[in-house]
């Protein structure tokens, strides 16, 4: 089995699987107000995020487009990938539901036992947020109780811990959040004020600039989409090293920056 480095304390991460976006996906699901994504500018734009992640240091497991589900380039809503194990989801939105089955095989590479979220629950991973050893769980329109439950007693089983967050204003718990390790969590609206989060160095992040409150930290840097000023520059005078990435294609489908791969 793959066994992730931990430097410091930190997860290190060695690599991230994506999904080529397909041309299916003008019909992905959105609730944004943006317009069609451009086909063309998207694959431009995911071949730009991908040398990111290799400035970054990842080795890079790149899957086809997958015609039949047009969200499947949002990987990281179909598998939760932990330094030790790994979980397929059970996504709440009908339409990408069949999108764990085809990620499987590139998981099973890497993690020869799959634990997965049975159809009584349901889970996106995008609303999944490590920090360390345990994992919070935004209770969205697309995860919910029962699949909550169902991860966490696995998380359990296997030494880790977990816990739920309400929410209500956004489609993934990490739309407004995102930990940088160090302590430091961008955090946007019901975010912010969250009992849950008092602990940490809390980030907010202005209304304008909402988008980027989805940004990762890989390594040591923090990818932070394109056109965030104020946003970027928050998280430089944090000392981090920035690298940005265009993203307004996958905007105009409410996928953020962690949406599109898998680290691990
Ligand atoms: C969806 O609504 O499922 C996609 N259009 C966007 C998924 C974004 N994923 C994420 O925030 N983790």
């Amino acid at each position: 089995m793959f066994i992730n480095k931990k430097i410091l304390g930190k997860q290190m991460f060695t690599r991230a699987i994506v999904r080529k976006p397909c041309k299916a996906m003008l019909n992905g699901l959105t609730s944004a107000s943006l317009g069609l994504p451009d086909y063309d500018l998207a694959c431009e734009q995911h071949q730009d995020y991908i040398s990111a992640l290799k400035e970054c240091g990842l080795q890079i497991t790149e899957l086809p487009a997958l015609e039949s589900y047009p969200d499947s380039c949002f990987v990281e809503d179909v598998a939760l990938l932990t330094p030790n194990l790994a979980i397929l989801t059970n996504p709440g939105a009908d339409s990408r539901r069949g999108e764990t089955q085809h990620i499987a095989a590139a998981v099973r590479e890497f993690y020869p036992n799959l634990e997965k979220i049975s159809a009584a629950g349901h889970v996106e991973a995008g609303d999944i947020m490590m920090v360390g050893e345990h994992f919070y769980i935004g209770l969205s329109d697309r995860t919910d109780i029962q699949g909550a439950t169902q991860l966490i007693d696995i998380l359990e089983k296997n030494g880790m811990t977990g816990s739920m967050v309400e929410m209500s204003e956004m489609l993934h718990l990490k739309t407004g959040l995102s930990y940088l390790e160090n302590n430091n969590l961008l955090t946007f609206g019901e975010m912010h004020g969250h009992t849950e989060f008092s602990g940490f160095n809390r980030i907010e992040i202005d209304i304008d600039e909402a988008y980027a409150a989805n940004s990762v930290w890989i390594n040591g840097t923090v990818l932070v989409p394109e056109g965030f000023p104020k946003t970027l520059n928050k998280i430089e005078q944090l000392g981090y090293k920035t690298r940005e990435v265009a993203m307004s294609e996958f905007q105009k489908l409410d996928g953020g920056l962690s949406c599109l791969s898998l680290r691990f």
